[in-house]
């Protein structure tokens, strides 16, 4: 498939997805969003985990404001909703995506970052939520995904003040859950994308789809789901041999890092 504003290669189980706009920062225009939603609609097979980054500078410094033209309060609602769907698609969809964030990961920049189900950063991203000051509110999903990450103080401080995280603090936060050094963050995300594209799917498809609902869940309901989850699972055959290589010696041991 052919894109204006997205690269896309295959290496081996590993797609690599480039927001390939850098001359506007990589901002999300309509026609980004729409190729974004036809890409992960249509995965090459034997993609088993995806990288997103950006190209240039900056991860992607939003919406674009462009764009932002006359809407009526309705048109203005279609059009989030558009993200949400697009973006509910790459969460709850077939494959984890690891993202890899440096420079700006602004507005809905950031939407998309947390959309990832892991996000790696270069020391010299930074994070904002521009909306306050440009007077409107987060319309692709940030007011659900930054508080489940950050909590709703933080993410209220960032739009009433118009703070910037550097990446230390995204660190400390859990905006992030990898620091690396400028320029690293390809090749790091790349690795955990191939440690992840090696799980049994049946342990990716419970990572992806059970363990946000469960979250969400009261603790009786909750435990219910991780019962049936962890059923599912293990009666899988890929992970009763898992079990059995690491009974019989051949399975790979826990170790203690460094
Ligand atoms: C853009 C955009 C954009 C850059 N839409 N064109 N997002 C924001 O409010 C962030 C706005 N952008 C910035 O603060 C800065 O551009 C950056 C910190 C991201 C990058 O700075 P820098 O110095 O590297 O680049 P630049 O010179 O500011 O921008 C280069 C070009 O990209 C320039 O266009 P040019 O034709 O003059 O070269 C900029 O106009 C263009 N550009 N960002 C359109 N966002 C579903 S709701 C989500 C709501 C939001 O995301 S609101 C937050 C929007």
């Amino acid at each position: 498939m052919k894109f204006k504003s997205l690269r896309f290669r295959q290496q081996g189980a590993i797609g690599i997805l480039l927001l390939n706009r850098p001359a506007k920062r990589n901002a999300l225009s309509d026609a980004m969003v729409a190729e974004l939603d036809a890409m992960f609609a249509s995965l090459p097979k034997g993609v088993k985990a995806v990288v997103l980054h950006g190209a240039g500078k900056h991860f992607c410094a939003g919406l674009d404001l462009a764009e932002l033209s006359d809407r009526s309060a309705a048109e203005g609602v279609a059009h989030s909703r558009m993200w949400h769907r697009v973006f509910d698609r790459i969460q709850f969809g077939d494959v984890p995506v690891v993202a890899v964030l440096h420079g700006a990961v602004v507005g809905g920049g950031l939407e998309l970052a947390c959309v990832a189900h892991l996000r790696v950063a270069e020391s010299n991203a930074f994070y904002a939520l521009p909306e306050g000051q440009r007077g409107i509110f987060v319309g692709g999903g940030a007011s659900v995904r930054v508080p489940r990450l950050i909590g709703a103080a933080r993410m209220a401080d960032m739009m009433f003040t118009g703070r910037v995280y550097s990446a230390e603090e995204g660190q400390a936060t859990g905006l992030s859950t990898y620091l690396v050094p400028p320029g690293k963050g390809l090749a790091k995300g790349i690795e955990l994308a191939r440690r992840i594209a090696d799980n049994a799917p049946g342990t990716n498809f419970a990572l992806m789809h059970a363990l946000p609902r469960i979250a969400e869940l009261g603790q009786d309901a909750g435990l219910l789901m991780e019962s049936l989850a962890a059923g599912i699972a293990q009666s899988e055959p890929e992970a009763k041999r898992r079990m059995k290589d690491f009974l019989e010696k051949r399975g790979a041991k826990v170790k203690r890092r460094g």
